[in-house]
């Protein structure tokens, strides 16, 4: 069943304990990162767990500034706000666990199987041996004395998009829609995003990396790529797996192993 999106929806569908229990939903808004990020300094005491969803970003943004593009009422677009104390070692933690509940959720609500492309892209498998960017995450991080303390983690999934809506992007985009030929229901796709955040963060907030489940989902294990803007230029190298802080590690051509802390991923075709 297609359901609109509204407050009432979610609350509807989701079966948290705590996160999400507080969402605000905008018909349009700038971002919901950055609503979050001015409600936190607006209001000391917002709520652990708050989110703001929406039918269309004006703003919307990936990392670097870049932008993230979905047209109305078609998408999934939340933002998640968290008050923690986390050594900086776990930062990326959030990124893993945000990208394990997106694809936890899309699971749940579709017949598909989800990857997760090192560091921050939802990705399912395409025809050609690639893979298509169904979704990706934007986690902003607050920081005092060396601990995170607050964090604002930002999900945006394609879900009845239509195929031919994307431009042409390094890694393609793709949606729920486009790939099952099914519209699905945002309001519980969204409660199901919600609700395993809640489990994948507790876990994590006791200490539990999500280090393993994150590499069970590794899309280019043991293949040929590049990297680039991990340095001045790009790193090329073969994956060899990520280590126990989300870092991607990267064998060269003569054997030695790179620890790669940020960049982008594209399959080397050409050796
Ligand atoms: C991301 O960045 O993938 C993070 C996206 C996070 C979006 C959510 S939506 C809710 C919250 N509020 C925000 O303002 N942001 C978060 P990155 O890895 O830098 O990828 C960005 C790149 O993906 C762009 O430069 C395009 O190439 C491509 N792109 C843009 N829109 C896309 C889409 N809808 N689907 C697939 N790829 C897209």
């Amino acid at each position: 069943m297609v359901e609109p999106l509204s407050e009432a929806a979610l609350a509807a569908a989701l079966r948290s304990r705590w996160l999400g229990r507080e969402a605000c939903f905008f018909p349009e808004i700038d971002s919901t990162n950055d609503w979050l990020k001015r409600q936190a300094v607006l209001d000391p005491a917002l709520p652990d767990g708050m989110v703001a969803f929406t039918d269309f970003q004006t703003g919307g943004r990936g990392r670097l500034d870049r932008r993230w593009e979905a047209p109305a009422g078609a998408a999934v677009l939340c933002s998640v706000f968290l008050r923690l104390h986390w050594p900086e070692e776990r930062a990326n933690w959030l990124t893993m666990i945000a990208g394990l509940a997106a694809a936890e959720a899309i699971e749940a609500e579709s017949p598909l199987r989800v990857g997760l492309k090192w560091p921050n892209d939802v990705v399912v498998p395409a025809a050609d041996n690639g893979w298509r960017k169904l979704g990706g995450v934007l986690v902003e991080s607050t920081w005092k004395s060396g601990r995170l303390t607050q964090v604002v983690v930002g999900v945006g999934l394609n879900v009845n998009v239509p195929a031919d809506v994307f431009p042409r992007y390094p890694t393609p985009a793709t949606s729920l829609l486009a790939e099952t030929g099914q519209a699905a229901n945002r309001p519980q796709l969204l409660a199901r995003l919600l609700e395993r955040l809640e489990t994948h963060y507790e876990a994590a907030r006791d200490g539990v990396s999500p280090q393993p489940a994150w590499a069970a989902r590794l899309v280019f294990l043991g293949e040929a790529v590049e990297i680039t803007g991990a340095g001045a230029a790009p790193l090329r190298g073969m994956v060899a797996g990520m280590d126990p802080w989300g870092n991607l590690l990267l064998e060269d051509a003569a054997g030695t192993l790179h620890t790669v802390a940020a960049g982008d991923v594209s399959l080397r075709r050409q050796p």
